[in-house]
């Protein structure tokens, strides 16, 4: 594994060597994916060119430095053909970098043949959709692989350094997530040197919410309902965007009810999260300790990693949770 990963390294900074123009596209927006975009940026501009794109709103995400270099527009209009390679980064799947919740199913990308693709993961179900993937598991996230990648190749500036401390803060969950292993430790150890940020990302992704905020967790957390079935327990709750009409529903309004509530209930195998979204589609997340759920994401069609998967459906809440529990009876 080391050998491959290794060798993939090799390949994928001599190949970034061997060309002139990038597109770094990144995938639904969250600390790991705008911090590694960010980072990667950074990294490359120093000798390179390349453009930052998302297709989302990044409003939540301000606080990181540098993430005005985003380019925020329709990015299934954009035509790749002018440049020498696109990196992927935190993708799933290709289409995860298009905010379909706009236009549901409409957009697709679309990738020129003659543009080189590089896809820098660590989701457990992630297609292989480019030329080179360096996809691990073995990776808290796509900051720490970015960091197997570069950390001793690249000077990294302190701007580079604290984007690559919010990639790995945010999906360890602040280093509580069993994701998180030695070379994470190891990672930060090194960042911190580059860069005096790490209060401040503690502040900004754990300790700001605001009363608002607050009033829809309580509200949400209402609604959280216990199941039992077939030998399996679980316990969701549902965000209603629609009857806050927030049409900006953060990251963390969404993980305080997920993570620090639905998650830390004991004796149960997995919880979910329900959010009722402007489009009338639902997104399911789910977590657990030990159950693998990114195989009920995939009945969804979603997917993620064995721990944390989600999924966007048209499905009624109730059928939802019904398809749930047959899978469920099933395995
Ligand atoms: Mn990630």
């Amino acid at each position: 594994m080391e050998n491959k990963l290794e060798k993939l390294k090799n390949k994928i900074i001599s190949k970034i060597d061997s060309f002139n123009t990038f597109a770094i596209l990144v995938s639904d927006p969250d600390y790991d994916s705008i911090g590694s975009g960010l980072a990667l940026f950074n990294i490359l501009k120093q000798k390179k060119s390349v453009k930052l794109f998302s297709d989302f709103n990044l409003y939540e995400y301000n606080f990181l430095p540098g993430v005005s270099n985003f380019i925020i527009t329709d990015i299934s209009k954009v035509n790749f053909g002018h440049f020498d390679c696109l990196i992927f980064l935190d993708c799933n799947d290709i289409d995860q970098i298009l905010d379909n919740q706009k236009k549901r199913g409409e957009k697709e990308l679309k990738i020129p043949k003659n543009v080189y693709t590089i896809n820098i993961d660590h989701h457990k179900t992630n297609k292989h959709f480019a030329n080179i993937n360096f996809v691990s598991t073995k990776f808290s996230s796509t900051g720490e692989a970015l960091c197997y990648l570069f950390l001793n190749k690249y000077n990294l500036s302190q701007n580079t350094a604290t984007n690559l401390l919010a990639a790995i803060i945010g999906d360890t969950n602040c280093f509580r997530n069993k994701n998180t292993n030695d070379y994470s430790f190891s990672c930060v150890l090194t960042l911190r040197k580059i860069t005096n940020k790490y209060n401040y990302l503690i502040q900004k992704i754990f300790y700001s919410l605001s009363k608002f905020e607050l009033k829809m967790n309580i509200e949400a957390t209402k609604s959280i309902k216990f199941k039992s079935t077939g030998k399996y327990k679980y316990v969701y709750a549902i965000f209603d965007r629609i009857k806050h009409s927030s049409k900006n529903l953060s990251k963390r309004q969404k993980s305080l009810l997920q993570d620090e509530i639905l998650n830390s209930i004991n004796n149960v195998d997995f919880s979910l999260l329900i959010v009722k979204r402007a489009d009338n589609t639902i997104k399911l997340s789910f977590r657990s300790r030990k159950m693998d759920v990114s195989k009920i994401a995939e009945i969804f069609g979603g997917g993620g990693h064995k721990l944390a998967a989600g999924a966007v459906s048209s499905l009624s809440i109730d059928s939802a949770i019904s398809k749930i529990d047959k899978y469920l009876l099933k395995t």
